[in-house]
């Protein structure tokens, strides 16, 4: 009996191992680098769930048929050994959870901040393009402050390459939502939210508004559109002297926009 018990937990424990330990596969049909950690993520935490879903669902039906006929039932007796092992279990399957989610919330593909080019990349901070993202009642505004580019509502950024976007709001709150590369944020008025990733694969995306903004916020839409490097060099090419340098929406003023802030709130309630 012990050593059964032995075993089930050593198996449970190699099951558990095997999964923190598998190397991050690539995700067939992730969009992007932040899509792919996500989907890993999630697909580890299926393993673990699904598994403990059918042995509780087989456990309870098991009991509802064996003891269908039991007129008169005992009361359950303490069992500390039972309740030793599925303590133990349950710490055991949080803490997975806990250090796989930690994990990915880790990565700078998932959670950006303003170093985060800085402090991962190196020499190879060149390479990273730059947008500005500002989000207004009701539209969004691109700009490439490198190229003095700037174009509305369509976000084009080129495939295989890192890139960073800064964004922040005009006017108030709104949240810039790409949910099929799996981007999001907050956009505040005088603050900068930082989006850090790489597509890898060309397309167009749906870009919505995330954050109840006012009447226009369901027609607050907009299309990140994926290209191929030479494309998007040559869309740039076009559309250069497009926009001023850099926009209105540079870093440097993140901090001057609080009172700003605080007044639309204040002029806009009731
Ligand atoms: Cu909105």
């Amino acid at each position: 009996m012990k050593g059964k018990r032995v075993a089930l937990l050593a198996l449970f424990g190699a099951v558990l191992a095997a999964v923190a330990i598998e190397p991050a596969a690539a995700q067939a049909g992730a969009d992007s680098t932040t899509e792919e950690l996500i989907w890993d993520l999630n697909n580890q935490l299926l393993y673990i769930a699904v598994p403990i879903t059918v042995l509780v669902e087989a456990i309870l039906f098991y009991t509802v048929w064996k003891f269908k006929n039991n007129e008169s039932p005992l009361p359950t007796k303490e069992n500390r050994r039972l309740e030793i092992t599925w303590t133990v279990a349950t710490a055991v399957i949080l803490l997975f959870v806990g250090v796989a989610s930690y994990q990915v919330l880790a990565e700078p593909y998932v959670t950006a901040t303003q170093d985060t080019v800085a402090e991962n990349l190196g020499e190879d901070q060149a390479e990273v393009l730059n947008v500005q993202v500002t989000a207004q009642k009701y539209n969004w505004q691109f700009n490439y402050p490198e190229s003095g580019v700037s174009n509305a509502n369509t976000l084009v950024l080129p495939a295989d390459r890192p890139v960073r976007l800064n964004v922040t709001s005009a006017d108030w709150l709104h949240a810039f939502h790409a949910p099929g590369l799996g981007l999001k944020t907050d956009a505040f008025p005088g603050q900068s939210n930082y989006i850090f990733t790489k597509p890898t694969d060309t397309g167009e995306y749906q870009l919505y508004c995330a954050e109840y903004c006012g009447v226009g916020h369901s027609q607050m839409l907009g299309t990140v559109e994926v290209r191929s490097q030479e494309e998007f060099q040559s869309w740039l090419a076009e559309n250069s002297g497009s926009g001023g340098s850099g926009g209105n929406a540079t870093a440097g003023n993140a901090t001057a926009g609080n009172g700003t802030a605080a007044n639309e709130t204040a002029a806009l309630s009731p």
